[in-house]
């Protein structure tokens, strides 16, 4: 009877509170666990995306850098050339090279900027057959095969000098009051032809032309509508700026998110034996110099999306002098401007007080360019 009244009664006090203690610890632990599992979770996604990135922002650069000077490189002794143009008055300043590196100050990111040009198909130059001078609207040519209307041309001297330079102009074949057989100046019936009628483009007012015109022996170069783009990185962001020639402007889009640094360098062949021996991002200041750059070298840095809740990333002075080590920290950020020399550290510091809480993904390659190595 009593063993009956003992088994209706229920829990005791004591029993139900070791229940709820044995309860409470196991959700303590089941959700210790998956917090930890989270953290590793976000840390590996966060990581992933890094990755991927990194990886597609510098194989944009990579295949840009690939046909950078297509075109443009045929000349040899062109490398270099100022390049004068106007649009209606405003005047229109760059150089004829492949690439270009525009330097971060004090370890800030650097630009790179392509040219090539966009004409598929004949990129050949085409050489001048008579001397041109500037108030004639008609340059003769050997041959202009692969001209067509509206056309940017490029002419370009044997060699540039402070009075002759490369000037772009917008090609009209039926301008300046003749056709191909009549160029409105007596003779030229019959020769091939590559004009400029300063009345029908924005781009062709004779004040860009140098007042000696040019000579027979010259070239023209087609470069359709000349591709000319610019890689940087603007709050957190791989960008790239487009800038259309013939319309004297330029427009920008985004590329890839979370990237915090671009570092790049040229390689250059100082003594004529075809092989890099130099990797810096000093610009040239001579044709002959532009003429020696075969190769850029190029770091993107991508920024891992979580914070951390401790330090993950070496500071200044710690990362630089391991960068320059044969085994760098795992926790520095570093590149190799000089794929067989000392790395050097990259500074990721800017804008972000808590810049050393987050993990950094480093990425760089060595691009050939290939139309100026070809071109021998
Ligand atoms: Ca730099
Ligand atoms: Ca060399």
């Amino acid at each position: 009877m009593n063993i009956k009244n003992q088994a209706l009664g229920g829990f005791s006090l004591v029993e139900l509170m070791v229940g709820m203690t044995i309860g409470l610890i196991t959700v303590l632990v089941v959700t210790q666990v998956m917090s930890v599992a989270e953290t590793r979770r976000q840390a590996s996604i966060s990581g992933a995306d890094s990755v991927v990135n990194v990886g597609l922002g510098l194989y944009t650069i990579e295949r840009e850098g690939k046909s950078a000077g297509y075109g443009l490189t045929a000349l040899q002794t062109a490398i270099g050339c100022p390049i004068k143009a106007m649009h209606d008055t405003t005047p229109i300043n760059l150089n004829l090279v492949p690439v270009t590196i525009i330097d971060g100050a004090s370890g800030a990111p650097d630009q790179v900027r392509f040219l090539a040009s966009s004409k598929s198909g004949v990129a050949l130059p085409m050489r001048i057959s008579q001397d041109h001078r500037v108030e004639t609207a008609h340059f003769f040519v050997d041959s202009d095969m692969g001209a067509t209307d509206q056309d940017l041309m490029l002419a370009v001297p044997t060699t540039s000098s402070g009075a002759t330079w490369c000037t772009v102009f917008e090609h009209h074949s039926g301008g300046g009051g003749g056709n191909n057989g009549n160029n409105g100046n007596g003779g030229g019936q019959g020769l091939n032809q590559i004009s400029h009628p300063s009345g029908q483009s924005s781009l062709n007012p004779n004040a860009a032309w140098p007042s000696a015109g040019y000579t027979a022996g010259d070239a023209i170069v087609n470069l359709g509508s000349l591709s000319d783009r610019t890689y940087f990185i603007d709050n957190k962001k791989l960008r790239v700026s487009i800038y259309t020639l013939r319309t004297a402007s330029s427009v920008s889009a985004d590329l890839y998110p979370n990237i915090v640094q671009l570092q790049a360098a040229y390689g250059k062949d100082t003594n004529a034996d075809a092989v890099v021996d130099t990797w810096d991002n000093a610009t040239p200041a001579t044709s002959a110099a532009w003429q020696q750059i075969r190769a850029i070298r190029v770091a993107l840095v991508a920024r891992g999306q979580k914070r951390e809740s401790g330090t993950v990333t070496l500071d200044g002075a710690a990362a630089a002098s391991t960068c320059a080590s044969t085994n760098p920290h795992p926790a520095a950020v570093c590149w190799k401007p000089n794929p067989a020399g000392d790395g050097v550290k990259i500074d990721v510091s800017a804008g972000n007080a808590e810049w050393q809480r987050y993990r950094y993904r480093v990425a760089e390659t060595t691009i050939p360019l290939r139309n100026v190595i070809w071109r021998e």
